[in-house]
């Protein structure tokens, strides 16, 4: 299977389309002999041809704007906490619209859905303990852009075609503010949630998350940032306010008029396509954009927002960085590192000190080559009175002896007789099968997720935080086809940048990857499913409840 060009022009695009990135980065991982020992091979469908010529990114200059930084949320008001209505919290109200933006200096705006006046939209930015509502105000048109497949479960012909819901990723949120993916309204409605923000410091992401159209909302631009500070990020002076910036980074394809291209499968009727991958890399919303910074320490707080893609940032310079901080906040100490790695969903709290560099142009780049980024570095002398302290936040390993119980769960692919991806399943249960995950109101349990299929699956659970225990190597075809369980490797502990509280494992082929999660903070419904947006639209998603327990 040929690899694929990374900012390669349309026709190598397309290739980029049918080879999965997580795929690659199994092969890059193991080995491809290993990759090729253990898994059957299949072609991926093939998308139907572009409509319409997309735009080579290496045809525009690069660097000839600057990085947007998106707007702070501010709160149109104060109301009655609903856990108290004596005491009075922030209420904010964001509209998502459309939203006309110029992703590139040499490009006609694009139209992307927005919150406010922006994609991402405005952050909101709270301090952990000090509870928040946000009014979600459905002001899209009536009709969808992006194209939809009615043959998705929750999409079919009979549901409006324009309709959202938001949820907090990475929030500790009672259930009916979670966002779930059935309680979607239509333009003119509006849903106020409350955020009591009972978590450590950390950056957490909202998105749309309306069945069956969730990838499609998202690519429309329907996201932003909500970053969550507490007094031991505070009292350790770590670089702030304007040297502090949120990368927020997304794949694209982009039509020759500057447009959203998202390609539809060959299936006449059938457009979901099994990922997508665009061969345009924005950032805050910028293609190729440059950042001014100075000679000092920065923080950057970097999200995966992209629907497929898997990024590996580094400096073309080859400079370290340090990582601070994973999805649900704080590492217990600095980890030099040369590479950033995110899968969708997945956030790194990154540390780069500029001091070293003044007067120099130092580029962001994907995959060794692909440049995301430009950092021009002032040559004016300053001062830098932040700092990168040698130990962070204190962090216990959740002993395994602690787990009422072990789930183990596959994560599986149903395929036509071409071997095309036809759905995607967890645990071999469809969305609208009774709920099979029923953890107890503040027990641990150990989630055994056996992937069956060659593609790494960001797994994602909803008002939890996790820590990763090991991954194994395992026989998954004797499992799929004999129901034999073989494993072929010792376990082996998570990356040190990945062994902090986590939301969303990186659940590699070939692995079997297990999580220990305490179940606390709500009962009731909630969701876990795959963060590949593509996989998640089309049953890789399951209802869990949390369950409280009653005590005589
Ligand atoms: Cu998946």
């Amino acid at each position: 299977m040929p690899d694929c060009v990374l900012g390669s022009k349309i026709a190598d695009s397309e290739v980029c389309l049918v080879l999965s990135p997580t795929r690659r980065e199994f092969i890059q991982q193991t080995g491809f002999a290993a990759a090729a020992l253990l898994l059957p091979q299949r072609k991926r469908p093939q998308p139907a041809p572009p409509i319409k010529p997309v735009i080579d990114p290496n045809s525009l200059t690069a660097f000839v704007d600057a990085l947007p930084i998106p707007p702070l949320a501010r709160a149109v008001g104060e109301r009655p906490s609903p856990l108290d209505p004596s005491s009075k919290i922030p209420y904010y109200r964001l509209p998502m619209g459309p939203v006309q933006y110029k992703v590139h200096r040499d490009l006609k705006p694009t139209r992307m859905w927005g919150l406010g006046s922006s994609s991402p939209g405005p952050t909101l930015e709270v301090q952990s303990g000090h509870g928040m509502l946000v009014e979600w105000a459905n002001e899209l048109p009536t009709a969808h852009f992006l194209p939809i497949d009615h043959n998705i479960h929750g999409a079919e012909a009979d549901k409006p075609d324009v309709r959202t819901v938001i949820h907090m990723h990475g929030a500790k949120v009672p259930p009916e503010g979670d966002g779930y993916p059935e309680n979607w309204y239509v333009p003119g409605k509006a849903a106020t949630y409350f955020y009591p923000n009972n978590q450590d410091a950390a950056m957490l992401w909202y998105h749309d998350h309306s069945l069956g159209l969730n990838r499609l909302n998202v690519m429309a631009g329907l996201l932003g940032v909500c970053i969550v500070r507490d007094s031991v990020e505070d009292a350790l002076n770590l670089p702030k306010h304007k040297y502090e910036i949120p990368l927020v980074i997304y794949d694209r394809m982009l039509d020759v008029d500057g447009q959203l291209y998202y390609p539809v499968s060959q299936f006449p009727g059938k457009p979901w396509i099994p990922e997508f991958f665009g061969n345009s890399i924005l950032v805050n919303g910028k293609l190729l954009p440059y950042l001014e910074v100075e000679p000092r320490k920065y923080r950057f707080r970097i999200l995966n927002a992209a629907n497929g893609r898997f990024f590996h940032l580094a400096l073309a310079n080859e400079q370290g960085m340090h990582q601070i901080g994973t999805d649900q906040g704080l590492l217990p100490a600095p980890l030099a590192i040369k590479q950033v790695t995110l899968a969708p969903a997945e956030r790194a709290d990154v540390v780069i000190d500029f001091a070293e560099h003044a007067g120099e142009q130092i580029v962001l780049r994907n995959d060794f080559s692909q440049p995301v980024m430009q950092f021009r570095v002032s040559r004016s002398k300053v001062s830098d009175p932040s700092s990168l302290p040698a130990s962070l936040r204190p962090f216990s390993k959740i002993p395994e002896s602690a787990a009422v119980k072990t789930r183990v769960l596959t994560l599986g692919e149903v395929d036509d007789p071409y071997q095309n991806p036809m759905t995607m399943l967890l645990n071999n249960t469809h969305w609208n099968m009774p709920v099979t995950e029923d953890p107890k109101l503040n027990s641990v349990e150990i989630w055994e997720l056996r992937n069956l299929t060659d593609d790494t699956h960001p797994i994602h659970l909803h008002l939890v935080r996790f820590q990763i225990l090991d991954r194994q190597r395992y026989d998954a075809y004797a499992l799929q086809f004999h129901n034999i369980l073989r494993y072929r490797g010792e376990k082996t502990p998570p990356d040190p940048t990945e062994a902090g509280w986590k939301d969303t494992v990186r659940a590699e082929p070939g692995m079997i990857t297990r999580i220990i999660v305490p179940f606390e903070g709500y009962a009731g419904r909630y969701v876990w499913h795959c963060h590949l947006l593509e996989h998640e639209d089309n049953e890789m998603m399951r209802p869990y409840d949390v369950v409280a327990v009653s005590h005589p």
